[in-house]
């Protein structure tokens, strides 16, 4: 990683693979394809939360890497919503559509193998004139010989719905093939000054990624019985040196969902509680003082007041 003063090695190289880059890359898919776990594998830490349940992401996140040629600006977005058209639904595609007309490449996810009516769907919201690649994830699931019999037809079907620039095949959960897809990216980055601090992992706030990392836990704590209609307030978040104290408010609709939450003599609260601290922790690099509620408050999520009030656009 040490700079070379060899005037050699300049010469060598052409202006254009010389000179530093730097630009923007929507993460754009179906629910639930790994456009998260493909953000975290991207920046080298867990700044966006994921779960085997849809609908993980509601936010708009940026996530970055900085390498000694370029910095990498990845915008993760929610999975785009067919199925229900609720106020929280719009909201998310929204933030899906907005993204798609100010970077400089998207990333297409699908599982490598399978494109459905949903894929198809996001398919037809990408732009025409921005280059995009398709990332084939979750190739660790198909084993040796279905990589060839399964991906063979399926890139060649791919490739006839869409002027795909590249197609990589990978996957984000195994990290396998992640430095080629930074190396695949790179050329299409504009040359440029860094738009972040060289250790910037993202754009957002301790706050929030404490929320955020919360609402993993009460996501992955409580099966699909608890609806998605929960999200967590930050009430109030203090630094302290090393050490932060935050203090949060974990929303539900109703009764039974609190009930959901705190579990047999406050079971599931507890873990809930112990893996958020640990993952903050971990992100923030100091000791984490942990107090939760949860408070009923009925319709937030379809309310478009409510939901500005509780931070989505
Ligand atoms: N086997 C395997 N699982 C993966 C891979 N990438 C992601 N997953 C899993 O797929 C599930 C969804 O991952 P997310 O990253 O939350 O998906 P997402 O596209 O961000 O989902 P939304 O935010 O809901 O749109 C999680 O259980 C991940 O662990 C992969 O490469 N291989
Ligand atoms: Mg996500």
């Amino acid at each position: 990683m040490t700079e070379s003063n060899d005037p050699r090695q300049d010469a060598a190289d052409t202006p254009s693979a010389a000179a530093f880059r730097c630009g923007t890359v929507a993460i754009v898919g179906r629910p639930n394809v790994g456009k998260s776990t493909l953000v975290n594998a991207l920046v080298g830490q867990k700044i966006s939360i994921t779960s085997r349940k849809a609908q993980t992401t509601r936010h708009r996140i940026v996530g970055i890497q900085t390498t000694d040629d370029a910095q990498y600006v990845f915008v993760d977005t929610p999975g785009f919503q067919t199925r229900h058209a609720s106020a929280l639904n719009r909201s998310l595609n929204r933030a899906v559509t907005s993204t798609l007309s100010s970077v400089d490449l998207v990333l297409f996810v699908v599982e490598a193998g399978y494109f459905g009516a949903d894929d198809e769907k996001v398919l037809s919201l990408l732009p025409r004139n921005t280059p995009v690649l398709m990332i084939a994830n979750k190739l660790d699931r198909l084993s040796g010989d279905q990589r060839i019999e399964v991906m063979m037809p399926f890139l060649e079907k791919m490739g006839q719905l869409f002027p795909f620039r590249e197609v990589v095949p990978m996957s984000a959960k195994t990290h396998d093939h992640i430095e080629r897809l930074f190396a695949v990216i790179r050329p299409y980055l504009p040359e440029g000054e860094p738009m972040y601090d060289a250790d910037a992992m993202t754009d957002r706030s301790e706050r929030f990624l404490a929320s955020e990392i919360i609402r993993e836990k009460v996501f992955r704590w409580t099966g699909d019985e608890l609806p998605y209609t929960s999200t967590v307030i930050i009430d109030k978040f203090e630094t302290e040196g090393r050490l932060r104290r935050v203090f949060a408010t974990i929303l539900v609709e109703r009764d039974s969902h609190k009930a959901m939450i705190i579990g047999n003599k406050g079971s599931k609260l507890k873990q809930i509680s112990t893996e958020a601290r640990i993952d903050m922790e971990k992100l923030f690099d100091g000791k984490v003082y942990l107090e939760m509620w949860i408070k009923v408050k009925s319709g937030w999520a379809d309310n478009e007041a409510g939901l500005r009030a509780y931070g989505y656009e």
